[in-house]
């Protein structure tokens, strides 16, 4: 146990919650659902009125001896789990960490990332999900957006000293306390976390004192990053009961339950492997989570092999490469029943090779940080699976698809994506100029994602709104192009980016990674789309080979830095 006694009940203060009376404004920052949807998710159950860490001593009680974690040689069972996180948020409590104080977590797949976040959870101290991929630049915007009072770290990942810029944070950041670290060596003006994994005293009066601190359902729970590709990330404050709807219920759609063995492949911080449904999906239903820091197909297949892993998710990138790696008679995927995938568009001509090359089912998955998820059906057709982006899993999930003027488009028609719902909050964390673009006056998250019905039910994502290419005023839809490009044997990856360009403002600029190393020329990639009778507008007027295209902290195509890479291309 670190330092002084436990704090007083009565030390509490209430950092980020609603108001119980009183026109339920929220504290701080955060932007409520009106009371009378609050009462109705409430009583429709979305909302069950417990918090997240108080769930760690359900699983105990439920699960006890089953492993709830494995992170390489660790193993952990739901009862060690349960223990490990009450010991860490009574040290949390005792570093004078409370309720509504923000903790940034940037830690690789590990174990500890899981019981610190949950340690965190469990006393109201909301842990800001920052991707391991951040450096100063984006850290010091978080912290200082959310004033942030504790930062964990690995102490080094991958060659970089992660400890060392968090303590540089700290000589700018007043409100920034306590740098805690995983792994050697601990600086002296840090905390190494493995000392925080035993306190005084037994367990059940640590307990007792801890469920006496549990914030409240309704309170925020923790910190996610928004997707964008464009300028620092937005916040997204979710309280305890959204998102412990958002993992329970994306574990119903995607069939888990207590067989079920999770890779979390992706960086667990973000929305996709972290609760939808992802680790705290599995934890709930008593399966078992693996973590591996990395998707390289390699380490990945291995431990599917190894830990006979039934579900994982991936990014298209990802899935492509696995696609490209796999050998029937050296990798063992048998164990491998769903592969979901989700974060950016999974081409058609992509989707439909997954099942009969890994011999298990796919899922596509198209959520966002901001709360709203699509999943296709377990039972959907293969070609609705592999054409369409799912639909909305909860029945009052509202969406509207509406044209430049906001109003509907006709059905079928492609339009911008709004929504509400019981996990989708109405504005982001101190969102300021931010909520009134993205959120309309009565709540609507404007998605910026162009989407039209399919006739399944489903949704198909068509673009970004802002992914088209203006060329002399015509409107070019990149992913229109890539899909196209996917389906050509020679291309591996495709982007298509606008360049721009003194005559017609932008031009068509196609990005590839070819499969067999022979580079096409733009006359026979030209003719390929005049085959498919595309508009002559739409025809690529440049082509460009890369090794491998850039990519997002997830493993998004990276649209922003291929334009950085493009406009030096084009210097040199
Ligand atoms: C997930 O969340 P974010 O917040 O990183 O990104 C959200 C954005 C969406 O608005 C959309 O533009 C894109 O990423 N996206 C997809 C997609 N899934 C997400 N675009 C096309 N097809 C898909 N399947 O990316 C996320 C969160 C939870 C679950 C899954 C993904």
């Amino acid at each position: 146990m670190v330092g002084r006694a436990f704090p007083q009940v009565t030390d509490r203060v209430h950092g980020w919650r609603f108001a119980d009376s009183g026109g339920h404004m929220a504290r701080d920052g955060q932007v409520p659902w009106p009371p009378s949807l609050m009462a109705e998710y409430t009583a429709k159950g979305y909302w069950r009125g417990v918090t997240l860490g108080s769930l760690v001593g359900e699983w105990a009680d439920r699960y006890g001896p089953r492993t709830a974690l494995v992170d390489g040689d660790r193993r952990i069972a739901y009862t060690e789990l349960a223990a490990l996180v009450d010991t860490v948020a009574v040290n949390l409590v005792d570093l004078g960490l409370r309720d509504g104080d923000a903790m940034l977590v940037q830690l690789q797949n590990c174990w500890e990332f899981v019981v610190t976040t949950l340690a965190a959870i469990r006393v109201g101290v909301v842990p800001v999900m920052a991707l391991p991929t951040y450096r100063e630049r984006e850290l010091t915007h978080l912290a200082a957006h959310v004033e942030a009072a504790a930062i964990v770290v690995p102490a080094v990942w991958r060659r970089f000293d992660y400890q060392d810029m968090a303590l540089r944070l700290t000589d700018s950041l007043p409100h920034l306390r306590h740098v805690l670290v995983v792994g050697d060596p601990v600086s002296s003006r840090a905390i190494g976390l493995h000392g925080l994994l035993s306190a005084e005293g037994d367990a059940q009066t640590r307990g007792k004192l801890l469920d006496d601190l549990a914030p409240r359902a309704t309170d925020v729970a923790l910190m996610l990053m928004s997707g964008g590709t464009t300028g620092l990330p937005k916040m997204i404050a979710r309280t305890h009961n959204d998102y412990e709807y958002n993992a329970r219920r994306s574990g119903e759609v995607s069939g888990l339950g207590p067989e079920t063995v999770y890779l979390t492949a992706l960086p667990v911080g973000h929305n996709f492997p972290l609760g939808s449904p992802g680790v705290l999906g599995t934890l709930m239903v008593g399966g078992r989570v693996v973590l591996l820091p990395s998707p390289e197909p390699r380490a990945a297949f291995a431990a599917i092999e190894r830990e006979r892993v039934t579900v994982t998710s991936a990014v298209p990138a990802v899935v492509q490469r696995w696609l490209e790696y796999y050998e029937p008679g050296r990798h063992d995927l048998s164990s491998l029943e769903l592969i979901q995938v989700g974060g950016a568009r999974l081409a058609p001509e992509v989707a439909l090779r997954v099942t009969p090359r890994l011999g298990c089912r796919l899922q596509q998955v198209f959520g966002m940080a901001e709360g709203l998820i699509n999943y296709t059906g377990l039972d959907d057709p293969s070609d609705v699976v592999a054409e369409t982006q799912g639909r909305p899993m909860c029945p009052d999930d509202e969406i509207r698809i509406v044209d430049d003027d906001g109003a509907d488009v006709p059905e079928g028609l492609p339009g911008e994506l709004l929504t509400r719902g019981p996990y989708t909050p109405r504005g982001y964390f101190r969102g300021g100029v931010h909520n009134a673009q993205s959120f309309t006056p009565d709540g609507w998250y404007r998605t910026g994602d162009v989407v039209r019905l399919h006739p399944s039910g489903n949704l198909v994502v068509e673009g970004r709104k802002k992914d088209l290419i203006n060329r002399a005023g015509e409107k070019v839809s990149a992913q229109e192009l890539e899909d196209v490009l996917y389906g050509l044997p020679w291309v591996a990856r495709a982007a298509v980016v606008g360049v721009p360009d003194d005559e017609v403002g932008e031009r068509v600029c196609v990005c590839v990674v070819t499969s067999s190393g022979t580079e096409p020329g733009l006359a026979e990639v030209r003719a390929e789309f005049a085959d498919r009778g595309f508009a002559l507008y739409k025809f690529p007027e440049r082509i460009e080979f890369f090794d491998e295209l850039p990519l997002t902290d997830i493993g998004k195509p990276d649209k922003k830095r291929l334009r950085v890479l493009l406009a030096e291309r084009q210097k040199a």
